[in-house]
């Protein structure tokens, strides 16, 4: 192992809690982290800070590091590419890996039709060209979005999100022509089966929008911020089947879910639903910032030339990234890991799920799972549960992250790399949590 090294020019080699200190007198507020730590180095499935403390990676930088950290293969192409050039914009010189990159996207997501793909550098960003391409496309106005929802950060997604605190308070007034429609909720919305949430979701937007207005329906297939809410089975067919008949663009937000995190390519791969457009980030290039939008030709290529676009979209170390994060998912067959890791951890969630009466559902997809906690016998949300639980995963060296709308549910998204012992060593640390 490596000793500790500053990370700063020369001196002295500054600890976590130094850090701290100057993040207090330097970083806006605003900016939240959920460890107190400052990282010198992460690997596979570890997380090591500046004191040489070490965590099992559970986070993955909310689903980004799919090939772990500082991948083998991502390393070389990005130094490779780096001495060749870092930046010229896509929209000014042109080069290679942003067309494979499109080629590769075209070729994975889900449907053989033909596609385009175009690329930004955030999650929010996707959204918000995925939105753009819709309403040009359909010349509509509106936008159906769902309870528990999360798209991003910026005006137009954060009217897209669903929750307030601490995405939306006080940062109004948003964008319009956003309407919000009931999600499919298992485990809170009274066991409605898949077809009969849709027709919920559907009817409400016939009432209240008209589906001649709709441009775009946009759903994350399995909710990742908003609580891994799993929809019933049917429910993703039977909204893309009204959204075909209504003429609506069909978008899966595939932002958390997507790059064999849930053990297939992508979650909506499961049902076999195939969206129009899909978002894409996050897993896409093993924690560089990298964002895509893919879909049918005929509504990617209904914007003028010049309709898409921004400084960095595509930059070509995130793009030499993505390539190599994308082979290396091939190679290591991520999805199968994903599969595999998923039926570890499920099984020693259920577990514990059978003597800890706060937890309400095991539930989630592949490596995407996730705990919901309620005060026992009841569906009154727990959160405080949530985090007392995650406070002592962190404290024993386990690093988990809460989500959902009540703040009440733990969820495990380890890199698909992890190791059988760090993964044997993380869920020791989680159960022990529990007690
Ligand atoms: N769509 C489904 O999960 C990002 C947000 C963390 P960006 N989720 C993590 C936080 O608190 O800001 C996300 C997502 C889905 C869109 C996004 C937005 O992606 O890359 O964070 O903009």
């Amino acid at each position: 192992m490596r000793a500790p090294q500053s990370r700063t020019k020369g001196g002295a080699v500054p600890s976590s809690e130094e850090l701290h200190k100057r993040r207090g007198a330097a970083v806006a507020r605003g900016v939240g982290s959920v460890l107190g730590a400052y990282v010198d180095r992460a690997g596979g499935g570890t997380i090591t800070d500046v004191d040489g403390r070490e965590w099992i990676d559970f986070a993955a930088g909310i689903a980004v590091t799919n090939v772990g950290n500082s991948a083998p293969r991502v390393v070389a192409a990005v130094r490779e590419q780096v001495e060749r050039f870092t930046h010229t914009c896509f929209m000014v010189a042109p080069y290679e890996s942003y067309v494979a990159v499109c080629e590769q996207l075209n070729a994975l997501t889900p449907g053989g039709f033909e596609k385009r793909s175009a690329l930004f550098n955030s999650g929010a960003e996707a959204v918000e060209n995925a939105v753009k391409i819709a309403r040009h496309a359909t010349g509509r106005p509106a936008v159906v979005v769902f309870d528990h929802a999360y798209h991003g950060r910026t005006n137009l997604t954060m009217a897209l999100t669903a929750k307030n605190m601490p995405y939306k308070h006080r940062f109004g007034p948003f964008a319009g022509e956003v309407y919000r429609v009931p999600m499919s909720y298992p485990l809170r919305d009274g066991g409605l089966s898949g077809a009969e949430a849709a027709t919920r979701a559907i009817e409400t937007v016939e009432k209240q929008v008209g589906a001649e207005n709709v441009a775009a329906l946009l759903i994350e297939p399995i909710q990742g911020e908003g609580g891994f809410v799993v929809p019933a089975q049917g429910f993703l067919p039977a909204l893309r089947e009204w959204a075909t008949a209504a003429g609506v663009v069909f978008v899966a937000d595939e932002i958390q879910t997507g790059f064999c995190r849930t053990g297939d390519w992508f979650a909506c791969d499961h049902e076999g639903v195939v969206p129009d457009l899909v978002t894409l980030a996050k897993g896409i290039a093993g924690g560089l910032p990298l964002a895509a939008v893919t879909g049918r030709t005929e509504l990617m290529d209904a914007v003028h030339v010049g309709g898409l676009g921004g400084t960095y979209g595509g930059n070509p170390v995130a793009c030499a990234a993505a390539l190599a994060a994308i082979e290396t998912m091939h190679e290591l067959d991520l999805a199968a890991a994903a599969r595999r890791i998923g039926a570890t951890l499920a099984d020693r969630l259920r577990a514990v799920a059978a003597r800890d009466a706060r937890i309400a559902e095991v539930r989630g997809r592949g490596a995407m799972l996730a705990v919901e906690l309620v005060q026992p016998g009841t569906l009154v949300p727990d959160p405080a549960a949530a985090a007392a639980v995650s406070a002592a995963c962190h404290a024993a060296g386990l690093l988990t992250l809460t989500c959902g709308t009540y703040g009440n549910v733990l969820r495990f998204l380890p890199p698909l790399v992890i190791s059988d012992g760090e993964l044997a060593r993380g869920l020791d640390i989680l159960d022990a949590a529990f007690g």
